[in-house]
């Protein structure tokens, strides 16, 4: 499975092209919407997100309801297109003058260096988070696909601008109920309180937050990924896909960063054999080891930095004339960690459904069933 994805910011619209769905998927487009929205509404975001009202149209790939084995194509359009036709028409020249004062932290420097271009624009519109929209609409695909073999993917946020959520010796089932009727995806009600005046402080002083979110993979079955070969380790493979959401720059499996303090005797998940199974007593290395799921929930954890977009914006140079001069300001959000825990989902969804493929094989959901059924018989056979 594979998919790529095609679109500026303030283009037409965003494309998403996911190869490699099993045939006989049931294709919720009301869910794959309603995942588009979560991503969007959340506290924090700004007035770009009062303007769109993100929906998928299927191209191709889908038929009756269901998926048919072929590409499934996705287009969502922008409504602020309306707004950019002149600045961003594909064939005329642009009215706008070049922008040439790149903000500290965002791609706009590096992006034109690399591509040699005299205009920001040209790097931002695609460097722009608006891209995630149709990972999470592809992302969204593959959990209905997970759907069917009973696995679930869902995250919460963790932390905004340094305030931690305490949900400590809180059960799986009720955090999942607080982040769900959370606005910030928190399973801490305070902390949500605290985070929102924050939010609100940052707005006010022109300055933005960032923060921590989590992610969980429930009912993976062991198996999945392989220390065999570098490339094959899924803990690998989870890590490259969070960490390539913008903003992210740490991603940590299970206890991650924390284990480093560690005693190896109090690092390691002990195995038993408990009501007929084997399972181990708790699950700090995040469902993997050896690069392999071990059937246990896979956890991971990422840090994404504040928004680099400032309305009260940081110094930099101008270098139509290299001349000292501050950063250019667009709107921007102030806080889009429940945004990017969104994502993150749509991320780990789609590795570990490329994953169940790669192990299972098969070109229908009816094969894939059955041989996911085998297996699991197999290893409950041999290993409890
Ligand atoms: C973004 C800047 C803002 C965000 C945008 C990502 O957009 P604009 O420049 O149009 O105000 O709202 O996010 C989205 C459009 C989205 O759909 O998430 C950026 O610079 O990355």
């Amino acid at each position: 499975m594979r998919f790529i994805t095609a679109g500026e910011s303030h283009g037409k619209g965003l494309m998403v092209i996911l190869e490699g769905v099993p045939a006989g998927v049931p294709f919720d487009i009301l869910f794959i919407n309603q995942e588009l929205r979560r991503r969007q509404k959340f506290f924090g975001r700004g007035d770009r997100m009062k303007i769109e009202e993100d929906e998928v149209e299927v191209i191709s790939g889908v038929r009756g309801g269901e998926t048919i084995g072929s590409p499934i194509a996705l287009w969502i359009k922008n409504r602020d297109w309306e707004n950019w036709k002149e600045v961003m028409d594909p064939l005329n020249p642009s009215p706008a003058s070049p922008l040439t004062t790149p903000r500290p932290g965002h791609a706009d420097l590096a992006g034109a260096m690399k591509f040699l271009s005299c205009d920001i624009r040209n790097i931002l519109e695609r460097a722009s988070a608006r891209e995630t929209a149709a990972r999470t609409a592809a992302g969204a695909v593959c959990k209905l696909f997970l759907r069917e073999l009973n696995i679930e993917i869902w995250g919460w946020v963790e932390e905004i601008g340094g305030i931690k959520a305490d949900y400590e010796g809180m059960e799986k089932r009720e955090i999942k109920k607080k982040v769900k009727d959370s606005e910030l995806l928190s399973p801490d009600p305070e902390a949500e309180k605290k985070w929102k005046e924050k939010i609100k402080w940052a707005m006010k002083e022109g300055d933005t937050l960032g923060g921590v979110f989590s992610l969980i993979a429930e009912n993976v079955p062991p198996g999945l990924g392989s220390y065999t070969q570098w490339d094959l380790r899924l803990d690998g493979m989870l890590a490259q896909a969070v960490m390539s959401i913008p903003g992210i720059k740490g991603v940590e499996i299970g206890e991650g960063f924390s284990l480093s303090s560690m005693l190896g005797s109090e690092a390691m998940d002990e195995i038993v054999y408990k009501g007929k199974r084997i399972v181990r007593l708790t699950n700090r290395m995040g469902g993997i080891e050896g690069g392999i799921s071990n059937g246990e929930d896979i956890v991971l954890k990422a840090v994404m930095k504040p928004i680099p977009t400032l309305r009260k914006p940081l110094k930099t140079i101008d270098f139509s004339s290299f001349k000292e001069s501050v950063a250019f300001r667009e709107r921007g959000d102030v806080v889009a960690v429940p945004s990017a825990c969104v994502v993150g989902e749509a991320m780990v969804s789609f590795i570990i459904a490329r994953e169940i493929k790669r192990k299972l094989g098969g070109d229908t959901l009816f094969e894939l069933k059955r041989n996911l059924a085998s297996f699991l018989k197999e290893v409950r056979k041999r290993y409890g």
